[in-house]
Formats: structure tokens, C-alpha cells, sequence
């Protein structure tokens, strides 16, 4: 018999990241039918209302009961990307939680498994990759490209033409001037203005921002 289209989901996940998650696909419609979470810690205890069903090896039976939708709901980049693989390699679709509090410009396209939050704003022809975290209040201006798995944090200001590599992570408040290109692994300090293109596997603080190091520290 055919599969219905997803419907039952599945979050991966348990932390802050995923209760913000989870009120957003709770305001989606169709509704959707959160049977649960998996989390490293097992620890029976519910998030928001929704059970902690037990670890990520519980995946492969949620979706012989026909679990078919997942959400990875995990902040960092790295273990988020792993994750969506091996959730993907189960036999999940990866579906989007996009806030109806966001403002998304009909020519941008979104990659799947992707967060939009409440307030953020995707303007024309940006192009958002998978996995990636637009997170609260962040501004993505038009053909902006945001790599797989990127983040940017809470009240960005990412201006037109401006490539994000896979992974980076902007921190809050960060401004990126137009056509500026961030490497993959990088990271942008909370609060900086970036007016140089800046390096992969490189963070970067300030205002203008400059390379303090060559390797990325904290969240990615
Ligand atoms: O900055 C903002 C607005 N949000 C941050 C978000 C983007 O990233 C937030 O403040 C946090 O910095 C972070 O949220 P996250 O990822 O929810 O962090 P935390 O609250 O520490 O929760 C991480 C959860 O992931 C914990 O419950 C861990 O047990 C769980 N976890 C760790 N490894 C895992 C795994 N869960 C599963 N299913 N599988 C794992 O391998």
C-alpha cells in the first residue's frame, strides 16, 4: 500500500534548540503528529508536552511502525549534519519547521530539514541550504546563499549577495556586508561586522571583524 504522505513525526533532540522547534511544527498546517523525541539522555521525561521516547536507536523501529517525517532539532552544525544522514539512511524525509511568524520571499528556495523562526525574514532568490538555522529575527537579503548545516544566530543582518559555507556559524546579532563570502567551518563572534571575506575554519570577532583564529572554538 502506498505511503501516506509524512505526517508522523519523529524529533531528534531533546534540548532548548528543539522546544522552539517543537512550537513551530505544532503551528504547522496541516498539524503534524509528534509521536516523540530521541535523545541521547534516555531519561524518561517529556519536553513541551512531548515524551523523550529513549535514544537514536530507537529510529529504525519508529519507522517500521510507520513513522515516516523527522526533524533534527540538534544546534550543533556538525552533529546536526551527522545526524540528518543517518536519520535520512533510515528512511525519514527531513521536513522543514518554518515559523508562520517568518517572512519568506516566493523566489527563495529552501533545502529540507531546514529552521526558519519567528521573525526572520528570507528575502528574494536566497538560496537556504539544508539543515541550515535561521534563527530568530535574522535578516537574509536577497541571492544570499547559506550553506548546509549553517547557523545563523538571532538577529543577524546578512546582506544581498553574501555566501555562507557549510557549517559556519554567525552569531547573534552579527552584521555581513554585501557580497561578502564566510568559508565552511567558520565562525563570526556575536555583535561583529564583517566587511572582508573571511576564511574557512577561521573565527572572527569585532567591529570590523578580524581572524583571531584558525580554528573554530564554541557553538558551531
Ligand atoms: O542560540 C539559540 C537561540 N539556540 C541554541 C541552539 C541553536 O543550539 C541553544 O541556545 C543551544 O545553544 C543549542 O540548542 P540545543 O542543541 O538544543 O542544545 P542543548 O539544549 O544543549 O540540547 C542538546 C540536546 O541534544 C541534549 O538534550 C542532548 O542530550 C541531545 N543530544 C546530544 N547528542 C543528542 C545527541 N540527541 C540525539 N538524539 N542524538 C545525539 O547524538
Amino acid at each position: 500500500m502506498a505511503e501516506t504522505l509524512p505526517r508522523r513525526l519523529v524529533v531528534v533532540g531533546g534540548g532548548g534548540h528543539a522546544k522552539v522547534i517543537l512550537e513551530i511544527l505544532r503551528a504547522a498546517s496541516p498539524p503534524w503528529d509528534i509521536v516523540g523525541i530521541v535523545d541521547a539522555d534516555p531519561d524518561p521525561r517529556s519536553v513541551l508536552g512531548v515524551p523523550v521516547l529513549g535514544r537514536d536507536s530507537l529510529l529504525p523501529s519508529l519507522r517500521a511502525e510507520g513513522v515516516n517525517a523527522a526533524f533534527v532539532a540538534i544546534g550543533e552544525n556538525e552533529l546536526r549534519q551527522k545526524l540528518a544522514i543517518s536519520t535520512q539512511d533510515l528512511g525519514f524525509e527531513l521536513v522543514n519547521a518554518i515559523s508562520p511568524a517568518a517572512t519568506l520571499s516566493p523566489s527563495a528556495r529552501l533545502g529540507r530539514g531546514v529552521a526558519i523562526m519567528a521573525g526572520a525574514v528570507i528575502n528574494a532568490a536566497a538560496d537556504i541550504g539544508d539543515l541550515s538555522i535561521i534563527n530568530t529575527g535574522a535578516l537574509i537579503d536577497h541571492d544570499v546563499q547559506v550553506g548546509e548545516a549553517a547557523h545563523i544566530a538571532p538577529g543577524c543582518a546578512i546582506a544581498g549577495n553574501v555566501a555562507i559555507g557549510e557549517r559556519a556559524f554567525i552569531g547573534v546579532g552579527a552584521t555581513v556586508l554585501p557580497g561578502i563570502s564566510i568559508g565552511e567551518d567558520a565562525m563570526i563572534g556575536a555583535a561583529a561586522c564583517v566587511i572582508h571575506d573571511i576564511a574557512a575554519r577561521t573565527t572572527a570577532v569585532g567591529v570590523p571583524a578580524r581572524v583571531i583564529s584558525n580554528v573554530p572554538k564554541g557553538p558551531r
